[in-house]
């Protein structure tokens, strides 16, 4: 056995630290790292399950250029002179980089530096964009500076914590089990602002589920009844802070109480406890998250939330702040390092003096003067044909970003495209003239900063595959070969991170509260070894801002009219994500015990509306808007507002032929940040009728087309899992059994026919379909992959002795299903959360799945009192 590695979780902005335990080739085991500062050695359930997703399956291992194996010098030498080419030919606006909040720092600076140093344009924005462009804006709006003005430990010192559009349960879980920690030791409250009633909601005191997108109303109302209730800090506001002409009458008018009800269709007394608690506790965190970034008004709900932060002192102090908390791994390293179109490096703008000093310091022949294009509109600038070459690095826009069809189409007539990625097939690689293998986690090597501006090393414990590479030195080496060999001469992330530590120290006589001169220094085997640090201190608690006046800005914002429903689009569609599932499914879906969590794109509906458009739970439905279609399974959910549904981001081209959720959203932005608006598309809803159902389990790692109207793939162990449906005769499904020994059954009466294909005692692959039946739990028969002798009877679908349906997994850690833990709260009269884990223990490894089983009980009780009734 290889020696333990520490490092940081592939996923979330959380940031956890792992401690890696190389145990064979290609495998590793992942636990909890204890000394980091933002777990304490928890893990929920995707860090806990990274080790399945390491494997070498659909990995790009060689560099390819129109699809044929290449060597990496003519792959470089052909990007470089392509790039070349088209800068040359029509300027160096001509060209783009769309990157990713997945990359390492080092990656984003190298990248950053060649396109707004050396190429001259700025066009190089990131997936960022679509994440938390709003909280920079609204940052920058109100303190001068794109700075977070909270940490984890203020979690800690809390008296209330407000969590707005931030599904905190599945999206950041551990920082989810740290506010459940407060609550239970110190009782702390807690305050959940979402339309939709989440799991998050079920450890929360209080649920507001306001009418989408009325944020802004709720915040100035919540500010009116402070300023109404002597909330606010009087010395504060006149030392710290500027207020724009008109900011208190506009705050003192229309935002009473009721009228803030009203706009926000929340009953007035919940409303009322919310600004009651808010007042009452100067240790108030307002944790926000996509609810608030992801809308056309995005950047002024953003500051609509600082406004009350700042107003009422709340910032700056332990336990008070308001917290944008970042999705990706290494979003904040990306802003630290300019990695959106809209900044420079080092926290500085495209102001002429902070373009002459990054210039300066980079000897940059050509730096980019203004702003470039902002993801929306660079990929419009591609659908026009004013892009000539685009890299594409750690990100899937195909499928991400909002109207992803027109997106995806779009790629295929770019004159030259690069995509470098982990994975050979990607929607958004389809089309590439050149693809580039890039080194994954536990091989590449760098830093990442986490949503508390927490700096970690992510190091390296594989040998990278194949002819893989990080992605700092394949950008490097493309910068080489462009002809600046001398900026571009790094041999090891080290080198890059001194010169980006060196850059936020240049000339920064405290301008930027982001300076890493201390370690600007270190040498190779102190950035080796390199602690968990958090840059910046305490933000603000000496009161001064980096505005030129030295003082934060209240920023006026006006809730824009609520719009009623359209005619041909009587819905509203939100989007967003499960907890298992990391965006477009690329490393967690190779994950069996994470894909068995959610196994089919779900469209979420009020049991009312499902009434009205006469849908039935597990029926399939279309979701239409102006940009397109997609087919999901209908789940019934009141915890849905009426009106309103939900689908999730992560399927894509090669996982289904339906749930495509990127294909529907509007690519409408915010004014300030370019962010689109994710949350809220206009939508129709219409049922699907189908002839015949099934599913189909199949063998191997590599799959066929599967031809049919809706096909939905997920991982199992040892194969992959399709759930089908579709019109015509269900024959040609048959045609996808490999070959081996055949049994067949039909039922006529029920219509239902089942084939498996078995060779040499092993299952091939099983089909089940079903014109009027219902199908049984595929549970055993995707053991059968496994398993051994498996003959004819295999088509009965369970064996001798086998478990009765275990229903959806709840617990993927220990594999326990819905219909398990109702069985052992009604049959052992379980009384609490705590007690199932006892039992079966469900939730008591990761926890990530503790929300689910307090909603379970809750409804069991509910059923068994009903019942007794
Ligand atoms: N499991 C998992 N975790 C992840 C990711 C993942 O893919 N999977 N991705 C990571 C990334 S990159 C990100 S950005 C984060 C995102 O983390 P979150 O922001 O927590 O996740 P979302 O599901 O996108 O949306 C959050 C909530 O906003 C609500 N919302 C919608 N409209 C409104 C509104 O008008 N007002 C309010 N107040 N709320 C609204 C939605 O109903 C939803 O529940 O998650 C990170 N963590
Ligand atoms: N409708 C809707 N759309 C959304 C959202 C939403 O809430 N609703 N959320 C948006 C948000 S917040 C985000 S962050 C985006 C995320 O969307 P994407 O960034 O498009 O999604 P990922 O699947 O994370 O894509 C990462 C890609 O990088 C590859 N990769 C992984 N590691 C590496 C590496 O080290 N190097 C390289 N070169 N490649 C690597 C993976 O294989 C994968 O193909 O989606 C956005 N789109
Ligand atoms: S909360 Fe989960 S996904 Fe996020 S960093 Fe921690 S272990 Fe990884
Ligand atoms: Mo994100």
């Amino acid at each position: 056995m290889q020696e333990a590695v520490r490092t940081t979780c592939a996923y979330c902005g959380v940031g956890c630290g792992i401690v890696a335990t190389p145990t064979g080739p290609r495998l590793v085991s992942v636990r909890g790292d204890e000394a980091h500062p933002a777990n304490g050695g928890r893990l929920c359930s995707k860090g806990t399950h990274l080790g399945e997703t390491v494997g070498l399956q659909g990995r790009l291992l060689h560099p390819m250029i129109g699809g044929k194996r290449a060597g990496w010098d003519k792959a470089l030498d052909l990007v470089a002179k392509r790039f070349r080419d088209a800068i040359d030919r029509h300027g160096p606006d001509s060209v783009a980089f769309y990157v990713s909040g997945q990359l390492m720092t080092e990656d984003y600076y190298v990248a950053n530096k060649l396109m707004k140093g050396f190429i001259g344009s700025a066009n190089i924005d990131t997936n960022s964009r679509l994440c938390m462009s709003s909280a920079v804006a609204g940052h920058n709006r109100a303190f001068g500076e794109d700075i977070v003005p909270a940490s984890y430990d203020d979690l800690d010192a809390a008296d209330l914590i407000v969590l707005v559009g931030s599904n905190t349960a599945w999206c950041h879980p551990i920082v989810y089990q740290r506010i459940q920690a407060a609550r239970a030791a110190r009782g702390t409250k807690l305050v959940v602002i979402d339309p939709r009633r989440t799991e998050t909601c079920e450890g929360a005191d209080l649920h507001l589920p306001i009418r989408p997108g009325t944020d802004v109303a709720l915040m100035n109302g919540l500010l009116a009844w402070c300023n109404a209730t002597w909330t606010i800090d009087r010395t504060f506001i006149e030392r710290s802070i500027t207020a724009p002409e008109g900011f208190w009458e506009h705050i003192r008018n229309g935002h009473d109480l009721w009228t803030t009800a009203q706009t926000c269709d929340v009953e007035p007394a919940l409303i009322k406890q919310f600004f009651e608690m808010f007042a009452a506790t100067p240790r108030t965190v307002t944790l926000f998250s996509q609810g608030v970034n992801q809308s056309i008004r995005g950047t002024d709900q953003v500051n609509a939330i600082i406004n009350v932060h700042l107003a009422t002192g709340r910032i700056g102090k332990p336990g008070a702040a308001p917290f944008s908390i970042t999705g990706q791994p290494n979003a904040m390293g990306g802003r630290e390092v300019g990695g959106l179109a809209s900044t420079l490096a080092a926290h500085m703008d495209f102001a002429p003096d902070n373009v002459a000093r990054v210039g300066r310091f980079w000897a940059a022949p050509n730096m980019a003067t203004k702003p470039g294009l902002k993801a929306v509109d660079l990929f419009r600038a591609v659908d026009e044909g004013r892009i000539k070459a685009l890299w594409i690095m750690a990100t899937n826009p195909a499928v991400s970003m909002p109207d992803a069809g027109r997106v995806r189409d779009a790629l295929a007539f770019v004159p030259f495209l690069v995509v470098s990625d982990i994975m050979a097939n990607t929607d958004s690689s389809t089309h590439a003239h050149v693809s580039l293998p890039a080194a994954g986690w536990g091989e590449k090597d760098g830093t990442v900063t986490n949503s508390d501006r927490t700096i970690s090393r992510q190091r390296p414990f594989m040998a990278l595959p194949g002819e893989a590479k990080p992605d700092w030195w394949i950008v490097k080496e493309v910068g080489r070969r462009m002809g600046w060999a001398n900026a571009f001469a790094y041999d090891r992330p080290a080198d890059i991170w001194r010169e980006h530590a060196r850059l936020t120290a240049y000339q920064n006589d405290g301008q930027r509260l982001l300076n890493l001169k201390d370690k600007a220094t270190i040498g190779n085997e102190a950035y080796e070894a390199m602690e968990p640090f958090r840059w910046g201190g305490r933000p603000f608690a000496d009161r001064s801002f980096a505005t030129p006046e030295g003082k934060a800005r209240l920023v006026l914002t006006r809730q824009m009219d609520v719009q009623p429903p359209l005619k041909d689009w009587p819905m509203t569609l939100n989007t967003g994500r499960y907890r298992d599932q990391w965006h477009t499914m690329s490393r967690t879906g190779l994950s069996p015990k994470l894909s068995r969590h959610r196994e089919e794109p779900l469209v979420e509906v009020h049991p009312q509306d499902a009434a009205a458009l006469g849908l039935a739970d597990g029926d399939l439905a279309r979701v239409d808007t102006a940009q397109g279609n997609s087919v999901f399974r209908v789940a019934l959910n009141e915890g849905q507002r009426v009106g309103e549904i939900f689908t999730p981001i992560h399927w894509t081209d090669r996982t289904s032929s339906g749930g495509r959720t990127g294909l529907l959203p509007r690519p409408l932005v915010d004014p300030h940040s370019g962010q689109p608006g994710f949350k809220s598309t206009p939508a129709s809803v219409t049922r699907v009728e189908t002839e015949w159902k099934g599913f189909l389990i199949l063998r191997g790692e590599t799959f066929p087309h599967i031809p049919c109207l809706w096909a939905t793939k997920i991982t199992v162990p040892g194969g992959a899992l399709f759930e089908v449906a579709g019109n015509g005769d269900p024959a040609r499904l048959e045609a996808l059994l490999p070959h081996g020994e055949r049994v067949e059954a039909l039922d006529r009466a029920k219509g239902t026919r089942r084939v498996a294909s078995i060779n040499e005692g092993r299952l091939q692959a099983v089909l089940f379909v079903t014109r009027t039946g219902l199908l049984p739990s595929r549970d055993w028969l995707i053991a059968q992959l496994e398993a051994v002798n498996v003959g004819g009877s295999v088509l009965a679908a369970r064996g001798p002795g086998s478990q009765p349906d275990k229903g959806a997994t709840v617990c993927v850690c220990f594999d326990i299903g819905l219909n398990q833990i109702v069985a052992a709260i009604r049959d052992q009269h379980l009384m609490d959360v705590a007690a199932v884990g006892a039992a079966l223990g469900a939730g008591t490894n990761c926890g990530s799945c503790r929300p689910a089983i307090a909603t379970i009980f809750t409804q069991t009780m509910q059923e068994t009192l009903d019942a007794a009734e």
